[in-house]
């Protein structure tokens, strides 16, 4: 399969990268920081090498994401499968103390980002009759907690957007797929902290949350399925994470 990362510079990204270039597939990874995709070349097995295609790319960059979508080397430019990836929280403060800067950022990323590969992929796959795209929602889009205001909005975005796409696609054979996790230990809480290493490890201290392997492998499960099966949504957190009793505030 030909399959388009967006965020494989870190996290589920790079693992779905690793993964799904040990099984032969064709990978197109991409990311803004250009460094970080230049190391995760150097890590492809060299039988693999020319299994791999980067691209920097900031998805929040609507022509970018169309040129680099439209200039694709031939042999990667049948886009089988494309995972909306790349995303961010920033910060986690109650809405009425947030940056409306960090919002925007969200919301471009998070929204605009899935919107702008989406749009560019989809006539292709539906002219094919074939295609699967993966968007990667959160919990903290089904599930409000303090601080998760304009994040979890974005996952609700994904998670809604996902399912209209399954509407507007029926009669073809292009799958659309949300999946959903909880806390999961990557760069995600090191980007919300704003680089504050010690707080974000605190975040999965005394706790096993789930890795970004683990994402990949229900990512790879997910688009191997047989062509008449389509998931729809999966929704998973590590076996210590819960869901809180609704809170009052008392005189
Ligand atoms: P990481 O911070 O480890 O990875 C995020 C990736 O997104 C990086 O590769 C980053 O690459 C990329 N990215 C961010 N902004 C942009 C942009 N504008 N353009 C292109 N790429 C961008 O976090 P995760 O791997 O954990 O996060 C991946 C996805 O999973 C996100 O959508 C996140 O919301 C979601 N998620 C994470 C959970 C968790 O607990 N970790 C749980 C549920 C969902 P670069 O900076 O190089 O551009
Ligand atoms: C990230 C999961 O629970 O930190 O999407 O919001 S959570």
């Amino acid at each position: 399969m030909i399959i388009f990362i967006t965020g494989a510079t870190s996290g589920f990204g790079k693992a779905m990268v690793l993964k799904f270039i040990n099984f032969g597939h064709k990978v197109i990874a991409t990311g803004r920081r250009e460094n970080l995709l230049k190391e995760l070349s150097q890590e492809i097995p060299l039988e693999f090498k020319n299994n791999l295609h980067t691209i920097k790319l900031d998805v929040t960059k609507k022509k970018d994401v169309e040129m680099a979508i439209a200039h694709l080397p031939i042999e990667f430019s049948q886009i089988e499968v494309l995972v909306n990836n790349a995303g961010l929280a920033l910060g986690i403060d109650v809405a009425q103390k947030a940056l409306i800067e960090d919002w925007d950022t969200m919301i471009q990323t998070n929204i605009n980002g899935v919107l702008n590969c989406t749009h560019c992929v989809l006539p292709k796959m539906v002219a094919k009759n074939s295609g699967h795209i993966i968007n990667i929602g959160s919990v903290a889009g089904e599930f409000p907690y303090p601080g998760g205001n304009v994040y979890g909005a974005t996952k609700a975005f994904t998670h809604q957007f996902t399912l209209n796409l399954k509407a507007d696609l029926l009669g073809t054979n292009v799958r659309v797929t949300s999946i959903e996790p909880g806390m999961c230990q990557t760069q995600f809480s090191e980007v919300r902290f704003r680089g504050d290493k010690e707080k974000a490890q605190a975040v999965y201290q005394g706790m096993e949350a789930l890795s970004a392997n683990d994402i990949a492998e229900v990512v790879d499960w997910v688009i191997s399925r047989p062509a008449h099966i389509n998931i729809n949504v999966i929704s998973l957190m590590p076996t210590q994470q819960a869901f809180g009793s609704f809170a009052v505030s008392r005189k």
